[in-house]
């Protein structure tokens, strides 16, 4: 396994677990951590021994957003010219498998848009959503304008985006925002849980499941309709439909064979 400084992984079961951990900068997301995670999360996709991943930071922060210090004297130029600093971020979105963000803590600017590209967002009572980019002159620039509104609808976003307003779990969770709030030593166990649920099932359903959903975000509703449609019936080609089916007829829990 790659030798990681900024984060640490595990494995448990069929479950990745990828733990931001840059505990003096709050897991402040610099260059390397970025290319760290990217390197992480392109791995256990391709693991077939992997069915999930878990992408979690510590008690006190998921991540207190990109590193304002490292960002400070960048120009114009540099920013642009080095589009790669941006593609860098969008890693965690071309994972195939189910991403599951376990957020404790602060998860501000980057790292709530770090936790808001994962698939689900668990929350430990204890976590702190908010993009606070204004408070620095600039906006959110990893989808945080964007998917902050489609998750929780244009005025609570405005207010966060232009205020830099926290949200609590509760509210979180409320906003729709997150999927559960949990307490914060349940945090890794619930996630995991999750993640191995995912891995009783059939890996190619919960993929295409995943991608129909995203479509959601990306496309009209009958386009989204239509993908949903031909998805459904393509996954008649897989053993896992047949399984799944006579399983249920039979009475007996299913055996996919992920395929
Ligand atoms: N960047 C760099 N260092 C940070 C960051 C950060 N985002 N956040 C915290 N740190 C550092 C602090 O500088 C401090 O270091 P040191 O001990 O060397 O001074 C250490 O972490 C501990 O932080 P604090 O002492 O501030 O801890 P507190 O408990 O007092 O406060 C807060 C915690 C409230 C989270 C506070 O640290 C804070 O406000 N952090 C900044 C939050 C923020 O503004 N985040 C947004 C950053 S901008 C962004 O994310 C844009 C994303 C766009 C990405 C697009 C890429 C293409």
């Amino acid at each position: 396994m790659a030798a990681y400084e900024m984060i640490l992984t595990e494995v448990q079961g069929k479950v990745a677990i990828i733990r931001l951990n840059r505990p003096k900068a709050l897991n402040a997301l610099c260059d390397q951590l970025m290319e760290e995670l990217g390197q992480a999360l392109r791995g256990f996709d391709a693991d077939p021994e992997i069915a999930a991943i878990v992408l979690t930071g510590s008690e006190k922060a998921f991540a207190a957003g990109a590193d304002i210090k490292e960002m400070q004297s960048r120009t114009y130029p540099a920013v642009y010219l080095d589009d790669f600093i941006g593609k860098r971020w969008e890693a965690v979105t071309h994972v195939q498998k189910p991403v599951i963000a376990a957020v404790a803590g602060y998860a501000l600017g980057g790292g709530c848009e770090l936790a808001m590209m994962c698939d689900i967002i668990l929350a430990a009572e204890n976590a702190k959503f908010g993009q606070p980019e204004i408070n620095l002159g600039v906006i959110p620039g990893a989808g945080g304008t964007q998917r902050l509104t489609r998750a929780i609808g244009k005025s609570k976003a405005m207010e966060m985006v232009l205020t830099a307003r926290m949200m609590d779990a509760t509210e979180a969770e409320r906003a729709n925002l997150v999927a559960r709030v949990v307490p914060l030593d349940q945090l890794l166990p619930e996630a995991l849980k999750l993640g191995e649920k995912l891995a009783t099932l059939s890996a190619p359903a919960v993929a295409v499941a995943k991608e129909a959903v995203n479509r959601a975000y990306e496309t009209t509703l009958a386009e989204g309709v239509k993908f949903e449609r031909r998805a459904f019936q393509a996954l008649f080609a897989t053993e896992d439909q047949k399984e799944g089916m006579a399983a249920f007829a039979e009475k007996r829990p299913a055996q996919f064979r992920n395929r």
